[in-house]
Order: structure tokens, then C-alpha cells, then sequence
């Protein structure tokens, strides 16, 4: 079966995604794209160089006949109402980070998939697919290093146009999803510490930013967000455990030795860093689909990551440590 997809969202990656949907991947062709206006829609379409039918909304896209599943990759705070409204017409959705920029927003998203009781959601949390993470998960549930008792991890962007508490809900996110998913856990509580500023960071961004973590297990997390640290595209994890420590592998390239130096090159965008984590959440999106099953991070995940975005804005502002306090889970996340 080849699986009809619409994309709502043209922009840097919904493009990326039409053209890993049509071309890279098997399995699925896109037959329909929206933007806020069908012009964007179809110079999209005509980039990317695919046969698909441009629609004026979201809404008719979801709508339309052919398509069986939905790729929401519109800006964040559009997300809910397209998946609120894949959900009512009983469709599959994929939808970027963030599934809503708020926690009430992502619960309302959870009731209805709930409601409708069936798995139709998967939010875009890519890092679970990627290599380097799997493999430092399997050698964490083999007891590679004894029980894990704190993490280290690093989250920087060469440079981000971004503002106020974006760093914590549009890129921290990510770190939010993944540590849960690689230690087994669920957070306690979040406190935020700002360093003195960089000083090539203008308006209100407060860069870098360090975000501490405890969990239900008593584990402590730490995330420093440098969302332009000028240098690259850096992701970094240490897992330190009872025996040993682990590092989250990193990208291979060749060293050179030249001229009295050593160097090897450092990536600078996250669509290099991640495009196989991008390529293998999407087959396997489009095969579980396929067969009408879910896998990979559900709405609850996308919840889960909300409430820590929030507690974490809340303790960058108040200064203090803030809890984090989750819904009880509904038996449909079980598993
Ligand atoms: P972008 O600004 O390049 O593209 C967003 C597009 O959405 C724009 O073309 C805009 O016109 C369109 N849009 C806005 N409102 C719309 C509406 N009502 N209907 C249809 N289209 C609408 O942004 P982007 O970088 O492509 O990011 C899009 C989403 O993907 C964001 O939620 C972002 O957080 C997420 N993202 C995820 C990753 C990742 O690593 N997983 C990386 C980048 C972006
Ligand atoms: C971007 O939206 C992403 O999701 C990237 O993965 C992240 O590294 C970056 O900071 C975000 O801006």
C-alpha cells in the first residue's frame, strides 16, 4: 500500500519532509500541500518538484479524499488546531515539535485522541530515531555502566534568530523528550541559571542558559542551551553511571593533522546533524501507519514535553526550583 500524505506547512522543513516523503523514503507520495496561502503552496510543490494538488487551508487538506494521513509542519502555535481536526476526521498525523505551544493545549489534544480510541498521533521528536542516541539507549538497558545516577548534556546552535523563553520550548524541548525516553524516568522538577550573557546575542535572548532536571528516580540532568555558540551545531550527552560513563556518539568525520594541527570538522545545522534520525522516523511512521499501528513519540510524550517547558519558563523567571506536575497518564499511553 502506498500511503497518501498532505503536508500543512511548506516552509524550511515542511519542504525538507515533502521531498524525504516523495523521494528518499518508500511507501508514500504527497498529494497535497497548504501554506497560508496557496501561492506558497504550490511554488512548494513545483521546489520540491512532485505532482500534488496545492489547497488555500489546513482544514481542506485534511479534508481532502485522497489523502490518508497528515504531516503538520506549519508554525508551532497552528499545530493544535490541525491536529484536533485529523483526529475528528479520523486521519493519522504526524506533527512537528512543539504538538502545542501550550500544556492545555497538548491535553486537549491527549482527550481527543483518547476519545476517538484509536492511536492517530506522533509528534516529531526525531532524536529517538536517531543512531548515536539508540545506540548509547541499548548500551544504558544492558547495564553498560551500572544504574545511571546523572546526565550531562549540551544543545548548541551555531545561531538562532530567537527570543525571550524560545530556547527552553523550541530547542531545550528536544532534550526534554529524549531523556526521558533514553533513562526511563519522568522529571520532578526544573531550576534555570543564567550565566552572564554572550555578548554577540542581541535583544531580549538571555544566552546561554543552563536548565537542571531532577527526576522521579532521583536522577539529575543537566542542559546547557547556547543557542549561538558561533563555533556549530553541537550535541552533547554524558551518561554517568554507578560503573562507568557514557557518551553520545558523535558524527564521524576525518581528523587532519596539518600544518603543527590536529581538527576535524564540527556540523553546523541541525538538518545535516539529524537527516538519518529524519529518514528512519518517517519510514518507520509510514510503515506502522501502513498497518494502522502506532510507534515512535505519542500525544502524552508531546504532553509531557509541554509541562517541563513550562515549569522550566516559570523557574527561569522566578528564579526558584519549580515542580513539575504531570496528569495522571491514561491507560491508552500504556506500553
Ligand atoms: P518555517 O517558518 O520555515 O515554516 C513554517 C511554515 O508554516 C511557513 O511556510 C508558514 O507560512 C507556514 N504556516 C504558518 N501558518 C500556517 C497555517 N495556518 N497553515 C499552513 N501553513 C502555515 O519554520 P520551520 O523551521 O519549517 O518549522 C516548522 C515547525 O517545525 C516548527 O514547529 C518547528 O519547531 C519544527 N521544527 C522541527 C525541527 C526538528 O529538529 N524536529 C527542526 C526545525 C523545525
Ligand atoms: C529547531 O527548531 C530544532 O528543532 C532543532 O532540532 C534544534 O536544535 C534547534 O535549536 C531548533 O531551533
Amino acid at each position: 500500500m502506498t500511503l497518501s500524505i498532505g503536508v500543512i506547512g511548506t516552509g524550511a522543513i515542511g519542504k525538507e519532509h515533502m521531498h524525504r516523503l516523495a523521494v528518499t523514503l518508500k511507501g508514500a507520495r504527497v498529494v497535497a500541500a497548504s501554506d497560508v496561502s496557496i501561492e506558497q503552496a504550490e511554488t512548494a510543490i513545483r521546489d520540491v518538484g512532485i505532482e500534488a494538488r496545492a489547497y488555500a487551508s489546513g482544514e481542506e487538506v485534511i479534508q481532502a479524499e485522497d489523502v490518508d494521513a497528515v504531516v503538520v509542519t506549519s508554525w508551532g502555535p497552528t499545530h493544535e488546531q490541525f491536529v484536533l481536526a485529523a483526529i475528528t476526521a479520523g486521519k493519522p498525523v504526524f506533527c512537528e515539535k512543539p504538538l502545542a505551544t501550550t500544556a492545555e493545549g497538548c491535553m486537549r489534544i491527549v482527550e481527543a485522541e483518547v476519545a476517538a480510541g484509536r492511536p492517530l498521533v506522533q509528534v516529531g521528536f526525531m532524536r529517538r530515531f536517531d543512531a548515536a542516541y539508540r545506540q548509547l539507549k541499548a548500551l544504558l538497558d544492558s547495564d553498560g555502566i551500572g544504574r545511571p545516577l546523572l546526565a550531562k548534556c549540551a544543545h548548541r546552535n551555531a545561531q538562532a534568530n530567537f527570543s525571550g523563553d524560545m530556547g527552553l520550548i523550541d530547542s531545550c524541548v528536544h532534550e526534554f523528550d529524549v531523556m526521558r525516553w533514553l533513562l526511563d524516568d519522568d522529571y520532578v522538577s526544573a531550576q534555570v541559571i543564567q550565566p552572564v550573557a554572550s555578548s554577540l546575542v542581541s535583544g531580549d535572548l538571555q544566552d546561554p542558559s543552563l536548565v537542571i532536571l531532577r527526576t522521579r528516580k532521583g536522577r539529575v540532568i543537566t542542559i546547557e542551551s547556547f543557542l549561538n555558540c558561533q563555533y556549530g551545531y553541537d550535541i552533547r550527552c554524558e551518561v554517568v553511571g554507578e560503573r562507568g560513563v557514557a557518551d553520545l556518539p558523535q558524527p564521524t568525520s576525518v581528523p587532519v593533522r596539518r600544518n603543527a594541527q590536529a581538527s576535524e570538522p564540527v556540523m553546523t545545522h541541525w538538518k545535516d546533524r539529524f537527516i538519518d534520525a529524519f529518514n528512519v522516523e518517517f519510514q518507520e511512521w509510514i510503515d506502522a501507519t501502513a498497518q494502522g499501528k502506532r510507534q515512535g513519540p505519542t500525544a502524552w510524550d508531546g504532553l509531557v514535553a509541554a509541562v517541563t517547558s513550562d515549569a522550566c519558563v516559570k523557574a527561569r523567571h522566578s528564579g526558584q526550583i519549580e515542580p513539575i506536575k504531570l496528569p495522571e497518564r491514561p491507560a491508552f499511553y500504556n506500553n
